[in-house]
């Protein structure tokens, strides 16, 4: 079992699984990493994205302000653990579209460039994409899809020539519905071949993913197909409920679904992921992977307040995945 895409990153925040642990992934010690002070105006830092850069870690953070708007800040590591957010927001360069609000960040590296995918706010919320080769300069392109649309995330290299990302159209609210669709382009900028992916389970096989499901960090090339982990929320009679799931795809047609987790990989039980401004609420939006290891360390946003990290393996997830498979 091997990780394909990425490189080595010996320097990847890591730690052994506790040897009580019986679940495929667990908690860094010291969550939240970030707390929701994590720039000068901030109300909550979670659902942020992070990449390796340099000798150390860049990403793109979604701070949400005191007056609550939603906005896009870079940030920087040099450990993955210790996060500099800057205190002024991602200014866009060559914005095809006024600026509105901006929100859950990912980050995909691919032909020597960062691009960065979020929600952005264009007569409601769609995909916004832009690049950056230092996390100084952003260069913002055209939006790749009509509005309603969230989680739009990429894949981090061509497939057959075109770039591939994962979306999840959506309403203009806090959206009761939510399938994943994959869409290809040629240049970022037209998007089409529309495939859907997988969308909601409605029997109580795994009703944790009745309600929505949504793409989370760019998916990870390995030899057993696309690892994608991903978001499913069921309704209760408290709201939404967030966890997580991981699904196998075809490495050459990743609109087919190898395998898909009926159990969740991990829900929302600790203090700080079900106590916040958002209860109940586990998002990935990145992880980082050493290709030497098959290591892995998922950044996910608590609560809509703070940000966790936990980790994982390869092994662990394909694992998961195939003996938990729907
Ligand atoms: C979604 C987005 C996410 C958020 C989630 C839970 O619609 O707003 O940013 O984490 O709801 O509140």
């Amino acid at each position: 079992m091997r990780i394909l895409s990425g490189t080595s990153l010996p320097n990847i925040p890591w730690e052994d699984k506790p040897e009580n642990c019986t679940e495929p992934i667990w908690r860094f010690s010291g969550n939240p990493i970030i707390d929701r002070h994590g720039n000068k105006r901030s109300n909550s830092v979670f659902n942020s994205a992070v990449v390796p850069f340099k000798d150390g870690f860049a990403g793109v953070f979604r701070c949400d302000s005191r007056s609550i708007s939603m906005d896009l800040f870079a940030g920087f590591s040099p450990d993955g653990y210790h996060w500099k957010i800057e205190d002024e927001p991602i200014v866009f360069q060559d914005a095809p579209t006024p600026k509105e609000y901006r929100y859950d960040a990912r980050i995909t590296m691919m032909d020597g460039k960062y691009y960065v995918t979020w929600c952005n706010g264009y007569h409601g919320p769609t995909i916004g994409i832009a690049w950056t080769e230092d996390f100084k300069t952003f260069h913002q392109l055209e939006n790749a899809f009509l509005p309603f649309n969230r989680n739009g995330v990429l894949f981090p290299r061509k497939i057959n020539g075109m770039y591939v990302m994962l979306s999840r159209p959506s309403d203009n609210g806090h959206t009761p519905f939510g399938d994943i669709f994959v869409s290809q382009s040629k240049d970022l900028e037209f998007w089409g071949r529309h495939r859907y992916l997988f969308g909601t389970i409605k029997d109580d096989c795994s009703a944790w993913q009745s309600t929505k499901v949504g793409p989370g960090p760019a998916p990870i090339e390995t030899d057993e197909g696309w690892l994608l982990i991903y978001h499913g929320v069921i309704t209760t009679c408290n709201g939404f409920v967030y966890r997580m799931g991981t699904a196998l795809l075809d490495l050459d047609e990743p609109w087919k679904v190898k395998y898909r987790s009926k159990d969740y990989l991990m829900a929302p039980w600790e203090l700080y992921e079900c106590v916040g401004d958002v209860p109940n609420v586990v998002f990935p939006c990145a992880a980082l992977t050493d290709k030497d290891t098959g290591r892995i360390a998922v950044y996910y946003g608590c609560a809509d307040t703070v940000t966790g990290l936990a980790f994982t393996t390869l092994e662990e997830l394909v694992r998961f995945t195939k003996e938990h498979a729907l």
